[in-house]
């Protein structure tokens, strides 16, 4: 048996050590393996480019993503440089518009900003150079995009990377149909079934299963034979991914029940196909709540916003389904309280993540010490929902720093109620925040 702590900094070091050398298996990205081609243009060299290609890496990729994008367009507003001229600009100069304004040109203090530096550093890339970008940019050149995914996984500790694999998605779908083995033999990588669309907006979905050869209807009504018909739609694409559970992300005035006219369709897809089919499959249904879609619609991916959800419409459907299991995040700050309180009545409900406007370190540090208060280590603290392989870097150690400090935290309190807590409890602990509470839960 290990030994009792007696100390803060004991405990501190302990902490640190266990977290650096916990493997982590990050269960929500939009990170591919090379076999879904590499774009290009793309400042990394090496593998085969492809223009739709799915696998984002490198320096250009880092300073395009599209919490950057938006943070530029506030410092150069679009009076000055009209959104259609930033699209059009090649993804370098793009690059080099928002490392001009953010970070030459300003103090790069925000967490995204921030973030691409954390990478530089991670991959050992000299400080006093930073600023340099043409020798950055040569840096990535050399690169070998396979070789690279490895050296940026054991860099993070990132054990196993979790896609997001949208089939509404006509370059992702394509890829799918042609070569499935192939997309889905990278041991590193998992699939996820994505069907946004199915609930979010059930004609839209309608059309394209049934322009795919599944007779669901025209959207409106669902009878019994489309019913079936949509469940045959889930269980191909169930089969030709082998994905481990299937995930949506809905906007915050989802209800259910369905409040809305136009809604009573996707919930009868909901409850009379998709959840029947993942509790047939014994699969995880990950629903993430809050997403508001082009709000500045000119500003692409960076137009997005939020809005508070409906948490009791969680409770009511971890009620009417026990027989299904449910990973659930939520996007509003307002809602981590309720969705928190909502899972300490449900087995079948595992909340996970703090999801992109919610991934800063303030935020991660409130989030994880009210879960930990409440749920204890039932729960799954975070993902990096990466759309760029090398933000697993930066996105994995800044969660890590701070998860670490409220485990210190909560341990030293521990220490003064003089529980006689040892090395081989916190290592427990750490595995099943970072791995073992989400593989439990797949299998449960
Ligand atoms: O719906 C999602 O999976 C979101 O995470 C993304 O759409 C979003 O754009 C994102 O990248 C957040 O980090
Ligand atoms: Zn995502």
């Amino acid at each position: 048996m290990s030994k009792v702590f007696s100390s803060r900094p004991a405990i501190e070091k302990s902490v640190a050590k266990l977290l650096r050398d916990q493997p982590i298996i990050d269960m929500h990205t939009h990170l591919y393996p090379p076999s879904f081609g590499t774009p290009v243009p793309n400042c990394g060299g090496g593998g085969k480019t492809d223009r739709g290609g799915l696998l984002l890496w490198g320096l250009d990729e880092l300073l395009t993503y599209h919490y950057l994008v938006a943070e530029v367009f506030r410092v150069v507003p679009a009076t000055e440089l009209a959104y259609e001229a930033f699209w059009k600009m090649p993804k370098t100069a793009q690059a080099d518009h928002v490392w001009k304004h953010l970070f030459v040109e300003r103090t790069p203090l925000s967490e995204a900003c921030r973030g691409v530096l954390t990478c530089l550093e991670l991959l050992g890339l000299d400080v006093d150079r930073k600023k340099d970008l043409a020798r950055l940019r040569k840096w990535f050149t050399r690169q070998d995009p396979d070789k690279y995914i490895d050296r940026v996984m054991e860099l993070s500790h990132v054990e196993s990377i979790t896609m997001t694999n949208n089939v509404f998605d006509d370059n992702e779908r394509g890829r799918w149909l042609k070569d499935a083995a192939s997309l889905r033999s990278d041991s590193r990588f998992k699939t996820v079934l994505r069907i946004d669309p199915i609930l979010g907006n059930w004609q839209t979905a309608a059309g394209k299963l049934s322009a795919w050869g599944y007779a669901v209807g025209d959207g409106r009504a669902l009878s019994a034979a489309n019913i079936e018909e949509g469940q045959r739609f889930l269980h191909d694409w169930l089969d030709r991914q082998q994905a481990i559970y299937t995930a949506l992300s809905i906007g915050p005035s989802w209800r259910y029940p369905a409040e809305a006219d136009h809604a009573q369709a996707g919930q009868i897809a909901l409850e009379k196909m998709i959840l029947p089919v993942l509790a047939q499959r014994k699969l995880p249904f990950a629903m993430m709540i809050g997403s508001v879609r082009g709000v500045n619609a000119a500003l692409g991916d960076a137009g997005d916003s939020l809005g508070k959800a409906d948490v009791s419409s969680v409770a009511r459907l971890c009620v009417a389904f026990p027989q299904n299991k449910f990973f659930i995040t939520m996007l509003a700050r307002e809602n981590q309280h309720e969705l928190c309180v909502t899972a300490r009545k449900f087995g079948n409900l595992m909340i996970f993540g703090c999801w992109w406007f919610l991934n800063n370190p303030s935020l991660i540090e409130e989030i994880t010490r009210m879960r930990l208060e409440l749920l204890g280590t039932s729960m799954i603290p975070q993902h990096s929902d990466s759309r760029v392989l090398d933000q697993l870097l930066y996105k994995w150690e800044h969660s890590r720093t701070m998860i670490g400090k409220v485990l210190v935290d909560k341990y030293a309190d521990l220490l003064e109620a003089e529980w006689p807590l040892t090395e081989g409890d916190i290592k427990a602990d750490v595995e099943r925040l970072f791995k073992g509470n989400f593989e439990e839960f797949l299998v449960r």
